[in-house]
């Protein structure tokens, strides 16, 4: 069969058979696919095996190479443990992930299996709750928020919200959230710039990801001070011996070059070119 992601007048088709389906608080489907498994929620591509470390290494060690000690991380989401996966290769000293769907990770656990393990690690603690909740009554500080939401129309809607952020800003050195493609999805990326503000700095990086809307994906980090170099980049990749598929330090440092279209885009709300 033909699975196809639609987006106003465009699409996305790969081929593959459906070997899991449920109705939990969202439709969770898994496909095995021309591009490993996938996994598609409220159908839309969360991930692809081939694609995912374009995704997830992106999301994930940018912020953490831009913090000098990362030792206590939260993730919002991500329940399919491949942003778990990542921040483990820091040798944090505890990270806590809250998810609002069990049912996420326990059909991830079974049919995807990225993880690594890291479910299993005894360093993580997994929280099923509403991360909105979560962040509102949190009285812990943490080094790195990721936020790996799915896409935000339904229940990942309140992740993108002006509260959401402000009591976010107030836990963490260094924020992070995916973004979503700033070329396909205007009304969701504006909606984040927008109500980003109660950060510091912001900033726009992309990544290329094949099987999301456009390929053109993006992040939103966020902080006191933002500024970093190459070489101490390169340094901390190197002390920290971390293994990556695309992640690079060049690729980290060049991912903040964006084309003109888009700079004056961030530029109208506030944002660091
Ligand atoms: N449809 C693209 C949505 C991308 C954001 N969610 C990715 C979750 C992977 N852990």
């Amino acid at each position: 069969m033909w699975f196809v992601e639609k987006h106003d007048g465009t699409g996305f088709m790969i081929r593959g058979e459906k070997i899991f389906e449920k109705e939990s608080m969202q439709k969770i489907e898994i496909y095995s696919t021309s591009l490993g498994k996938m996994l598609v929620l409220d159908g839309k591509i969360q991930l692809t095996e081939k694609d995912e470390k374009m995704y997830h290494e992106m999301l994930v060690h940018v912020p953490m190479l831009m913090h000098p000690s990362p030792e206590k991380i939260l993730i919002i989401g991500g329940g399919d443990g491949g942003a778990l996966r990542e921040a483990l290769k820091h040798k944090p000293k505890e990270v806590k992930m809250v998810e609002i769907d069990k049912e996420v990770v326990e059909a991830c656990r079974k049919f995807i299996k990225i993880d690594d393990g890291a479910f299993d690690d005894e360093r993580v603690e997994i929280i099923y709750e509403d991360g909105v909740e979560f962040v509102k009554n949190c009285k812990e500080k943490f080094d790195i928020i990721i936020v790996d939401g799915s896409d935000p129309d339904a229940v990942s809607k309140p992740l993108i919200s002006r509260e959401f952020y402000a009591n976010c800003e107030k836990l963490c050195d260094i924020f992070v959230t995916q973004s979503q493609s700033p070329f396909l999805q205007n009304e969701h990326f504006e909606a984040i710039l927008k109500n980003s503000n109660v950060f510091k700095q912001r900033r726009i990086y992309l990544s290329f990801v094949p099987s999301y809307p456009s390929g053109m994906w993006s992040f939103l980090i966020a902080g006191e001070n933002l500024a970093i170099d190459l070489e101490t980049i390169k340094k901390r990749y190197e002390e920290r011996m971390i293994k990556t598929f695309h992640y690079n330090p060049e690729l980290h440092v060049s991912s903040f070059s964006l084309p003109t279209w888009l700079k004056e885009l961030i530029k109208k709300y506030g944002l660091l070119c």
